[in-house]
């Protein structure tokens, strides 16, 4: 009697053991220390802020609806924060991470535990630090795999591998972000384009450490590509090989096949690529995209390469047998950027979210390039002696300094007013060649949107040509929206509705708005909380080009905030 319950109790604890085991092979819990680390490139050594000494970051490895918790400890000697983008976080704003909007930062010597609720994501996401210029070097990959014993709605691929792209600056990149908010004018555009933390070997002392991929001749490869530059959208493309895109912003899409892709900063793109070629050494390269005219941009050229192994002696590149780079639009092409933009479709069957057709909140706003006046005795170094601003419906968004979650939770006064205008506030001819210089200046504010819970949310987005009409790549916090329309000119409040996409529409997290055009996405408020929306360009999120969300509480008891988490860093 006792052997055999001693062993029903043993047999049990073997069975719990390997449940645990098998259900857990993801971690639920990551350890982030933000400390400063050597790294040298473009022939040079700096010291960069980084998580684990990594450049890129760690990956998080989840399954879809995960739950996972970060334990940050800031090591280093600036304030940060950290953001876990595209990932929805249900009535959980507080671990969200934008700086003074859901938190104050961890500040050198300071600990946060982050938890992170996955839902409906699956594909691939990432991570970034949401403070200052910070993210330029602390960011990271989040593979969202689809449930436990689910497969993907594609074939199987033979290995997956994390593509991300990045910017470097020889400088310290918290000078050049300083510099630029002391002069008023553009931060110096960055020394380089990155894959993978690596320029490749277009550039001086590279050629060694180009990342590579090596490839079995026959397989199929799932490239989880990630573009966490600063301030560029960019071009990419493989030698002799097609993309099919497959996801994005860890939402399926139809599938579409092209020779590149154009992805904007906060974007992510689950791409699919099948080594059908002959066995040989084949570059990938990524180049800017730059719509604005005298807009200064990082004009070179990022190069990885896809090595094949099979039947294949490799010999190390010379410059003489480089191989040949692959075709990249040119960077003013806004219409092989647009052309790809727009032929993105969504998988409505794989997505839980349907597609609002009612509205029952109209936000029209435009989003614009300023400037505001130098102040007397002072040399500004912006567009004719003034400084440099950002406006979404002309307020140019002034981060408070303290958090507006918790004075929203809290009821403390004055650091942030409701009444963002959900129309421009003067309507003019957007995108009119020349426009009058009085209306270059915005006004400065710290406006929120507040929506009841449950509003279906229709946002239009005007760019303008105040200053230079250029592409804005939007992103919102806390929900995922879907693209139903997208345009070039001003928008026509009722002829351009008639042409939505309500069947297939693409479900992102960052919409690029083209150049003197509008894009219309729409949403439902159904997570309450304090949610950023901004220009995913860092320039334009420094100059004001953003708001904030906050929905309300609903009714229910699923419909409320979570309550904060104990150990919120202090202001
Ligand atoms: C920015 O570029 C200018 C001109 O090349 C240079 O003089 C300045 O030192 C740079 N600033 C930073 C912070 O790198
Ligand atoms: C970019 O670089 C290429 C090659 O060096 C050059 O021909 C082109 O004029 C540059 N374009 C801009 C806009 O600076
Ligand atoms: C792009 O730039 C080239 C010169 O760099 C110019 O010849 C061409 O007209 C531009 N194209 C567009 C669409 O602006
Ligand atoms: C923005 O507001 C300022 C200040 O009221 C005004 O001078 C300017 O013309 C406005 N610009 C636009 C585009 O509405
Ligand atoms: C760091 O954050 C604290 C709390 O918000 C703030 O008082 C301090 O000025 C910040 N330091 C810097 C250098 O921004
Ligand atoms: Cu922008």
């Amino acid at each position: 009697m006792k052997m055999s319950f001693g062993k029903e109790v043993f047999l049990l604890i073997l069975c719990c053991f390997s449940l645990i085991c098998f259900s857990s092979s993801m971690r639920r819990h990551y350890k982030f220390v933000v400390e400063e680390a050597l790294y040298t490139r473009l022939c040079s050594t700096k010291s960069i802020l980084t998580v684990n000494g990594e450049f890129p970051g760690p990956t998080i490895r989840v399954h879809k609806g995960d739950t996972v918790y970060v334990n940050v400890h800031n090591k280093g000697k600036h304030n940060i924060t950290l953001h876990w983008h595209g990932v929805k976080q249900p009535r959980n704003p507080w671990t969200d991470g934008p700086q003074y909007i859901t938190q104050c930062p961890i500040q050198p010597g300071g600990k946060f535990r982050q938890k992170i609720i996955f839902s409906s994501e699956e594909g691939t996401l990432w991570w970034h630090a949401h403070s200052d210029w910070i993210r330029a070097t602390v960011h990271g990959a989040i593979i969202i795999y689809p449930r436990r014993h689910s497969n993907y709605p594609f074939p199987q691929p033979d290995a997956e591998v994390p593509i991300i792209f990045g910017e470097w600056w020889k400088n310290d990149v918290n000078k050049v972000y300083r510099e630029s908010v002391e002069t008023g004018g553009d931060p110096n555009v960055s020394d380089a384009i990155t894959i993978n933390g690596q320029p490749g070997d277009l550039y001086p002392c590279s050629k060694s450490e180009t990342f590579k991929l090596n490839v079995d001749q026959g397989n199929l490869y799932l490239l989880r590509i990630i573009n966490a530059a600063m301030n560029l959208i960019l071009f990419f493309s493989v030698s002799k090989h097609k993309l099919t895109v497959i996801g994005a912003d860890a939402a399926y899409t139809k599938p579409i096949t092209n020779d590149y892709i154009c992805i904007s900063p906060g974007q992510t793109m689950d791409v699919l690529l099948y080594a059908n070629q002959e066995p040989n050494d084949y570059y990938m390269a990524a180049r800017a995209y730059s719509s604005g005219f005298r807009v200064p941009f990082t004009n070179s050229t990022a190069t990885a390469r896809i090595q094949y192994s099979e039947n294949y002696y490799y010999t190390p590149p010379s410059t003489s047998s480089c191989p040949p780079l692959p075709y990249l639009p040119n960077y003013n092409d806004t219409r092989a950027a647009f052309n790809f933009i727009t032929s993105i479709r969504g998988l409505p069957h794989e997505n839980a979210h349907e597609v609002p057709k009612i509205i029952t909140t109209h936000i029209v706003t435009t989003v614009s390039v300023n400037t505001f006046p130098c102040p007397r005795g002072k040399s500004c170094m912006g567009p004719n002696g003034n400084i440099f601003a950002a406006s979404m419906n002309n307020i140019s968004f002034k981060t408070p300094s303290y958090d507006i979650l918790e004075a929203y939770y809290y009821h403390i006064h004055g650091v942030f007013r409701k009444g963002f205008p959900k129309f421009p506030p003067f309507v003019f001819n957007f995108i009119a060649d020349s426009l009058p210089v009085t209306l270059n200046t915005p006004k400065r504010g710290t406006k929120v949107v507040v929506v009841k819970y449950g509003a279906t949310v229709e946002v239009v987005f005007q760019g303008t040509n105040l200053l230079s009409g250029l592409d804005h790549p939007m992103h919102l916090h806390g929900f995922s929206f879907h693209v139903v329309g997208y345009g070039f000119g001003n928008f026509n409040k009722r002829k351009s509705p008639m042409y939505y996409n309500l069947i297939d529409p693409p479900l992102l997290n960052t919409v690029i708005v083209p150049k003197n055009g509008w894009a219309a996405i729409r949403f439902v408020a159904d997570n309450p909380g304090v949610w950023f929306m901004h220009c995913h360009l860092e320039r334009h999120l420094s100059w004001g080009m953003e708001t904030v969300f906050i929905v309300k509480n609903g009714k229910s008891s699923h419909a409320k905030l979570l309550p904060p988490p104990p150990d919120m860093p202090p202001c």
